[in-house]
């Protein structure tokens, strides 16, 4: 008996220390993979609660315990309908892939797969939720990987800018970074946008912008799943895309701009460059032509468009309404046909803005008629017009014809008795060529002061019913801004406000709970290396 117990307890004993041999074997073995992962693991893994970051706020979000991390060994695969939206998500997966993989040093593969393994992020269109439109996205995180679900491609890309802003601010760095978890709470988010028209315009025509700078301002707006972009292509002070039945309005009416430094205008090659850089991030372009006012750069460039034959000077001043297309010649309407058709053939979009603001050297009858006119000549290349104040209040305007882009904040009455749709624009919130405070160093003041903090805090139903609100757009006029920097000084930070205004039911939006979630844009516009105004209102 004694002998059966002492056995008994040798081969309790021996079993324990199989045991703990086995213990510090794994131990070992989890020692020695790990540390072959390239970035050293830190003590504790942190991560960002998503409800204190992502901007615009998501819709509904669930955040759940533990989090998701990504490894070198991370993959994306994506899956679509068929093999030419498997072929689209594929790209939207690269893009995410070379946002990812310069901070985590990571290279991160894109693999066509409806069968993710764990620690991959799948972006899928199979059963994507109609309900949720074409930019909405259903996203889950578990500790197994991160998956994004939508109807369209389109919502995909929505959905990776919401992962990315989940992951630690330094995944916007590009070198790598070795010292940090790129964890992702898990989480469960439903999210779609409230308006379809999210949008930013970008004034070239008073001061010429490069390509580059303009992809870099369409990719900066993108990351709050902005979704328009407006390029204000004449003016007085210059005229900047190349049409070639009208070879001089670039060669001359482009040369000039505000404060006489030398313009300059994209070929159509080059727009067409921006247009596809737009729609690589699900942005649609729409090109302005600015008629019947604002035209003194084309006026300077024929003289068969002004009433005694002779070409207009240059103008490279701020002050504008003086200037005026005939608008009882019929040489205006063939110059505008030639300029619409070779614009409406290398816009894939359904808009052409043509302006109609300031018309202050034309008569009342003639802007009627030639709105009127000019409304005709867009439909007839198969596209939709969009006009400044007081576009809706010509007869020749109905809600068929085209948008109201609304920036006097008293004028939605006649839009509204022809119920028109209406992108807003009030200058007094949505304007960001308007300084931020007297002390502020660029920008003008003519529609008020614009703190960080009264962009946000307005609603585009503030003006007109929800049912005629398209959406919102922020303007910069660029009479002021000269550089790239200068853009991204008066954008940032009040640009990811109107970017979720456009897209946050107005229920869930508050400035004291928004201005923390901006603070925590700080680092990652730090690491995009964006100039943004340290605007006192936010708690840096
Ligand atoms: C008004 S808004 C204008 C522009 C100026 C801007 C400056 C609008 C349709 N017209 O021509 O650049 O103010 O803030």
């Amino acid at each position: 008996m004694a002998k059966k117990l002492k056995n008994k307890k040798l081969l309790l004993l021996s079993l324990a220390s199989i045991i703990i041999l086995l213990l510090v074997l794994s131990g070992i073995l989890y020692h020695t993979v790990f540390s072959n992962q390239g970035a050293a693991q830190p003590a504790s893994v942190t991560f960002t609660d998503p409800e204190t970051v992502i901007i615009p706020k998501p819709v509904e979000c669930t955040v759940n315990p533990g989090s998701f991390t990504l490894t070198k060994k991370t993959v994306i695969c994506v899956n679509g309908g068929n093999d030419s939206e498997t072929e689209e998500i594929a790209g939207i997966g690269r893009y995410l892939a070379d946002i990812i993989s310069p901070s985590t040093g990571f290279t991160v593969k894109v693999k066509k797969s409806s069968n993710p393994k764990a620690g991959s992020i799948y972006l899928t269109t199979q059963n994507g939720d109609a309900s949720l439109g074409d930019e909405g996205y259903h996203l889950e995180v578990t500790k197994e990987g991160a998956a994004i679900s939508a109807y369209t491609p389109e919502g995909l890309f929505r959905g990776i800018q919401t992962i990315r802003q989940m992951l630690p601010s330094e995944i916007e760095k590009d070198t790598q970074v070795t010292d940090v978890s790129w964890s992702i709470a898990c989480a469960d988010i439903t999210d779609y946008p409230v308006y379809p028209w999210r949008g930013m315009m970008l004034d070239v025509t008073r001061h010429f912008f490069s390509v580059e700078d303009v992809k870099r301002t369409i990719d900066l707006m993108s990351q709050y799943k902005m979704n328009r972009f407006h390029l204000h292509l004449s003016d007085d002070q210059g005229w900047r895309i190349e049409i070639k039945a009208w070879p001089d309005l670039t060669a001359i009416g482009g040369s000039t701009e505000v404060g006489g430094g030398d313009g300059g205008y994209y070929t159509q090659k080059e727009y067409s460059e921006i247009v596809k850089y737009a729609q690589d991030r699900y942005i649609m372009v729409i090109p302005e032509i600015d008629m019947p006012g604002h035209m003194n750069a084309a006026l300077a460039s024929y003289g068969e468009l002004n009433p005694d034959g002779q070409k207009k000077d240059p103008y490279t001043k701020i002050n504008v309404g003086f200037s005026s297309l005939m608008c009882r010649s019929e040489m205006t309407y063939t110059f505008i046909d030639d300029v619409i058709k070779e614009l409406a053939a290398i816009t894939p979009g359904e808009y052409i803005h043509i302006g109609g603001d300031e018309a202050d050297s034309t008569s009342r009858e003639d802007y009627d008629y030639f709105i009127g006119r000019v409304n005709g000549i867009v439909a007839s290349y198969g596209k939709k017009a969009i006009g400044w104040n007081p576009y809706e209040t010509s007869a020749g305007t109905t809600a068929d014809s085209g948008l109201l882009q609304f920036w006097k904040t008293n004028e939605s009455d006649t839009a509204l008795d022809k119920n028109m749709k209406i992108i807003m624009s009030p200058a007094n919130r949505a304007y960001i060529d308007m300084k931020y405070a007297m002390s502020t160093k660029l920008g003008l003041n003519w529609a008020g002061y614009i703190t960080t903090k009264f962009a946000y805090e307005w609603d585009p139903t503030d003006y007109a019913p929800k049912d005629n609100v398209m959406g919102i757009e922020c303007c910069l006029w660029t009479e002021t801004v000269k550089t790239m920097e200068d853009i991204e000084y008066l954008a940032y930070p009040r640009l990811p406000g109107h970017a979720e205004i456009g897209w946050t039911p107005k229920e869930l939006r508050s400035w004291d709970e928004y201005m923390p979630r901006l603070k925590n844009q700080a680092k990652r516009m730090e690491y995009e290396g964006i100039n943004y105004y340290q605007d006192k209102v936010v708690d840096w």
